[in-house]
């Protein structure tokens, strides 16, 4: 599409390694419609809006996850005190020796369902999860980047099951 708006891994990471990072939107404002060069996973806390991933809508609110891969265009059209955390990754920078593809959904070719819903536990455990990302993700000490993919994978098999 013409025009198109890309989000550049340069922007949005550290360096040329890091390999995970977490977005906060504390709002998410009105946001136009993009691409990326990095995969994103989307959690809502609160609030609601109108997302619309590859032209299809969804009513967004507290609970709702989903998986963004880099090429997907999305958007979020209108907006009410939304609130959500996008945790951003660069999969060819994944080091651990994981079946990464089995635990991302959409990271394989092929239909994959990119919309999920989580419950009070399910948002409990991971908010958990993502607080150290955050913290992990900012440091710059010994295998801060490696312990910051463990917390990642720790993330998606919750996640998973
Ligand atoms: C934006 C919006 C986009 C995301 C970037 C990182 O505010 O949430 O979907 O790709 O942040
Ligand atoms: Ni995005």
């Amino acid at each position: 599409m013409a025009g198109q708006l890309i989000l550049r891994k340069s922007d949005f990471f550290s360096g040329t390694e890091q390999a995970v990072n977490v977005a906060d939107r504390y709002p998410q404002d009105v946001f136009a419609e993009h691409t990326h060069e990095f995969c994103e996973l989307v959690i809502v806390w609160r609030g609601n809006g109108l997302h619309i991933l590859n032209d299809r809508p969804y009513r967004i609110t507290r609970g709702d996850l989903f998986y963004i891969r880099a090429e997907d265009r999305h958007s979020y059209a209108s907006v009410n005190d939304l609130v959500l955390q996008n945790i951003i990754y660069c999969p060819e920078r994944l080091k651990l020796n994981l079946d990464w593809k089995a635990l991302i959904p959409g990271l394989e070719d092929g239909s994959f369902q990119p919309y999920w819903r989580l419950g009070t536990n399910g948002m409990n455990l991971v908010r958990q999860i993502i607080t150290q990302i955050e913290q992990e993700s900012r440091k710059a000490e010994a295998f801060s980047f490696c312990l910051t993919e463990t917390l990642f994978a720790q993330l998606l098999i919750t996640l998973h099951r």
